[in-house]
């Protein structure tokens, strides 16, 4: 899927900026009047922190945004294409009163072709929008209705913002003839490349021009072709390689011309080439083991929630890439795509997250080890919906070289029965629709040990979230090391050829607390705790990744263990560094 690009025959327009928003059902609007009694809301970013009254910031349901926009003579005789970065968790788009488009999922971009409903001069343009989870969505979570009232008890910790997170333009092309897809595929020995695009066109055109351009903006390669059936492969005789924290970008264009030249329709699509595979229990990056430093993370700040920020996401790279980090994980669902070609060109290598979260029935994160009486894959009907998020999630990041692995689920209940029934298929999908075949995981909860866990076979990686000395041998580090140390020997043994990671380990720590006791909650446990637990990765040369759990403190329901959010932030949620932080700068220098 492309990103909308300004360039010879393309326009894009944003539509962010205040919008009107309200809570109602659909019987309450009337599509042709402008709603009746709006709030001010800023679009990109989740409404819940944008309001002061708690009972609207917690409203679980639908409401309402509207915005109206101008499309002039000119721009009518394009073909106009309304793009939403996302809208959390669906939406259905009325344009000028009639039903334009819908999507279900919140956290992929989605498209609507306007111009059987657009005019010229003003238009109005209303969303739909629900924060509405239960078993059949992703993420996951328990619906109830009362007195005619939705609540949505989620099945993960972080809070459910919701709202349009993400920005919303107007592209237009040509409106006969446009590129809709391109995909960069090739195949390197590391020095020569040959890059052999796929590439989608609706419409009649002549001949076609594509073009390899390098960071300095020379083009080393050219070819022209009749058809996309019939390109050649473009070699690019000396590749200049995107390595972790060394990225090299090139551009692809492509051009498309009718018999007299006449340019139609064009778009350049930023990759880089770089290979992955998993030898011997090692994760290579164009033939070397890498070892993954940094971060399980979430879309959070404050006031914006959830929403699109470039300088809260450049911070955030800065602070990574400060401490020396060269990896997160896109927890629990796909970030924003400003945020994937910022990694692109950071040079850190991200996992990939599906929005399957909360794939495991009864677990609540506020009895922390509470086991799930329910059969989860006898309950959940979320197969059609998880198929959708792997799809939307390739689709739009396969031509990013920061992608290192496809993570398709967080924490599924993986040691009851049925899992592996379910998973089976779903691994397949990755594997079908990736060109690029990268490794395919799904982090492992605790429960899931290696003597009851019946999907780890299906994975490429083994990847565990562990919490020895915190949910497990709470305040014991001397147990929380043996126990940490056995249950990767455990699965050493069961697995020997996959490598080993630790997507999440991490204590709740109050920034500030101080305890010469070194209690749980200080800063000195979160340091006692860290030391002990990356002092055991060590040991194993097959543990081969470390991404703490939490890069910042991020906002959750409260709870009994859920004190203004999730503690476990490396940074508090205003991105002020713990003690820790200063450590792991330390060790991620040389490691
Ligand atoms: C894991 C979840 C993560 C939670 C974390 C925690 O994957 O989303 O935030 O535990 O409890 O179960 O801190």
């Amino acid at each position: 899927m492309l990103y909308p690009q300004v360039n010879a025959t393309r326009m894009v327009t944003s539509l962010d900026g205040f919008w009107q928003f309200q809570v109602a059902d659909q019987k309450a609007i009337d599509l042709h009047q402008p709603l009746p009694a709006p709030l001010t809301m800023a679009v990109p970013a989740s409404f819940n922190d944008q309001v002061v009254d708690q009972t609207l910031r917690n409203h679980d349901g639908y409401f309402w945004y509207e915005t109206t926009f101008n499309i002039s003579k000119l721009q009518k005789t394009q073909r106009n294409v309304l793009r939403f970065g996302s809208v959390t968790h669906s939406a259905v788009v009325y344009i000028n009163g009639h039903e334009a488009g819908r999507h279900q999922g919140g956290f992929t971009p989605f498209e609507i072709e306007l111009d059987d409903y657009i005019q010229v001069g003003k238009n109005d343009l209303k969303v739909q929008v629900s924060n509405l989870l239960d078993n059949t969505t992703l993420p996951s979570g328990e619906l109830t209705q009362q007195a005619g009232q939705y609540h949505v008890t989620p099945r993960f910790d972080f809070y459910n913002y919701a709202g349009i997170n993400r920005p919303v333009k107007i592209f237009t092309t040509n409106k006969q003839v446009h590129i809709d897809d391109v995909v960069v595929k090739y195949h390197t020995d590391l020095h020569q490349t040959n890059v052999l695009p796929d590439i989608k066109i609706t419409g009649n055109y002549h001949h076609l021009t594509l073009q390899i351009i390098d960071e300095a903006n020379n083009v080393v390669v050219q070819n022209n072709s009749a058809s996309t059936t019939t390109i050649k492969p473009l070699l690019l005789a000396d590749t200049h390689l995107w390595q972790p924290r060394h990225a090299y970008l090139y551009k692809l264009a492509v051009m498309i011309y009718d018999a007299n030249d006449e340019l139609l329709d064009t778009y350049e699509q930023t990759f880089g080439i770089r290979t992955v595979k998993i030898a011997h229990n090692q994760i290579l990056v164009n033939d070397q083991p890498i070892y993954l430093k940094g971060f399980g993370r979430h879309e959070d700040f404050p006031v914006i929630g959830k929403g699109m920020n470039q300088a809260v996401i450049n911070h955030d790279h800065n602070l990574m890439k400060w401490l020396n980090a060269n990896a997160f994980r896109t927890s629990h669902y796909p970030y924003s795509e400003e945020e994937m070609q910022l990694a692109d060109r950071d040079g850190l290598l991200v996992i990939d997250e599906t929005p399957a979260v909360g794939l495991f029935v009864g677990f609540s994160a506020s009895m922390a080890m509470g086991q799930g009486q329910v059969n989860t894959w006898q309950t959940l009907k979320t197969q059609a919906a998880h198929q959708q998020v792997i799809r939307e999630m390739i689709t739009r990041d396969q031509n990013h070289p920061a992608v290192l692995m496809w993570s398709i689920a967080n924490e599924p209940a993986s040691q009851q029965v049925g899992a592996h029934e379910y998973f089976a298929p779903l691994v397949q999908l990755t594997k079908q629709l990736d060109w690029q075949k990268l490794p395919v995981m799904a982090p492992k909860i605790m429960v899931a040990t290696p003597d009851v866990d019946r999907i780890a076979d299906l994975f490429d990686v083994i990847a565990l979230n562990r919490y020895y000395g915190w949910y497990a041998d709470f305040n014991d580090l001397t147990k929380a090391k043996q126990d940490l140390q056995n249950e990767i020997k455990a699965w050493h043994q069961k697995y020997p050829d996959k490598p080993i990671i630790f997507t999440e380990f991490g204590a709740d720590t109050l920034s500030g607390m101080h305890s010469l006791a070194r209690e749980p909650y200080s800063e000195e446990y979160q340091l006692d705790y860290y030391q002990m637990n990356l002092a055991v990765f060590d040991e194993f040369d097959y543990v081969v990744g470390e991404l703490l759990w939490n890069f910042a403190d991020f906002a959750t329901p409260t709870g009994l263990i859920r004190i203004n959010g999730n503690r476990k932030g490396i940074f508090t949620r205003d991105r002020q560094p713990k003690d820790i932080a200063y450590l792991l700068k330390k060790r991620w220098a040389h490691k």
